[in-house]
């Protein structure tokens, strides 16, 4: 062998053992496998940034094998029908709201709890320590396995009716709200009527004003451009919404021990890097939106503090539906957060 054909294979050989350097020493059990990945939000949405990153991630440690495919804009379906196709076997992952879930594992309605979270470093503490932990757990016998928490952000009003000023404003309001019984609830509790929709009809269903109201969180109203067909924009942070990155459990336990590992890693780096992004961009999205010419208003603290409390029944009603045990959880672990202060 001369030294011309013995330099390239020596790159070669390098090349392939920091590929399965990646999921340890030994050969990497990686089969070729296309993963569709379904999503709601536009591309250029955090939730589309993140499952860009995913991809990228899994390919790379992976050599190229497993190949994410994404498909954003509920090109898939909606939450419900993406849920279904995973638990079918047709639909490998997805990333979608914890919100929608709530029909498999009632539990997640903790997450929908109005003002659990001050900010978002509470929410990454305990979506990532032992109750978020408890949750995913909850999937498997329900034909979903979730890997890793994503951030959708926190939510506020927007309404084609009147500047949301006091609690009273949301009185009659049809809004539109995820498939939850918890958002539900807390919007026919401030005198509103909630219709809960697909994420997937709500476009049109604004543009068609079959709804008045909706409310999400910055990011989404402006990928979804919410601003052309809705003018009040009411700052209300009512709650802090999460996404889950989830794969359907009939495609998981067809994965070998190498790739399950391939798939939790990518989910977990593209969690720190999906967060960072969705948080760096959320102001300058509220001054697009007013450039846009949405009409931006704050609530004072006192309507604030009327409508928790006009809430409290809800929160206590779903605290019994998710389990005094977890809600209990939940609730030490802000208290020790909010005393290291
Ligand atoms: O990310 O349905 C909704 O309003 C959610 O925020 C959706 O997951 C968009």
């Amino acid at each position: 062998m001369n030294k011309k054909i013995q330099t390239p294979l020596l790159a070669a050989t390098t090349a392939l053992l920091a590929t399965l350097g990646g999921v340890g020493a030994h050969a990497a059990d990686v089969q070729e496998r296309t993963i569709k990945f379904g999503y709601v939000a536009p591309q250029q949405h955090p939730q589309g940034m993140g499952a860009k990153k995913f991809a990228e991630l899994v390919a790379q440690k992976s050599g190229g094998k497993l190949n994410v495919k994404g498909f954003s804009d509920g090109q898939l379906g909606g939450e419900v029908q993406m849920i279904s196709a995973s638990q079918g076997g047709v639909l490998e992952m997805t990333a979608m709201s914890t919100a929608p879930l709530v029909g498999v594992v009632k539990e997640f309605a903790l997450f929908d709890f109005p003002f659990l979270f001050e900010n978002t470093k509470e929410a990454d503490a305990v979506v990532d320590g032992p109750v978020g932990k408890a949750l995913l757990d909850k999937l498997p016998a329900r034909g979903l396995v979730g890997l890793c928490y994503w951030e959708n952000g926190f939510r506020h009003v927007t309404n084609n009716k009147r500047a949301i000023t006091k609690m009273e404003d949301l009185d009659g309001l049809k809004i539109r709200t995820m498939q939850n019984p918890v958002y539900v609830q807390m919007f026919g509790a401030l005198g509103s009527n909630a219709i809960p929709m697909a994420f997937t009809e709500l476009y049109s269903a604004l543009e068609t004003k079959a709804v008045d109201a909706q409310e999400n969180p910055y990011a989404i109203i402006a990928a979804n451009k919410f601003y052309e067909v809705q003018k009040y924009l009411t700052a209300t942070r009512h709650a802090y919404s999460l996404y889950v990155v989830m794969a359907g459990a009939k495609f998981w336990d067809k994965l070998s021990a190498d790739e399950k590992q391939i798939l939790q890693a990518s989910c977990n780096e593209s969690r720190d890097y999906q967060r960072k992004l969705s948080r760096e961009v959320d102001a300058s999205l509220l001054i697009d939106l007013r450039a846009k010419g949405m009409a931006y208003n704050e609530l004072p603290p006192a309507e604030l503090a009327k409508i928790r409390a006009q809430l409290k029944p809800v929160v206590q009603k779903f605290s019994k539906e998710v389990g005094e045990e977890l809600v209990n959880q939940t609730f030490a672990e802000l208290q020790k957060l909010r005393a290291q202060k």
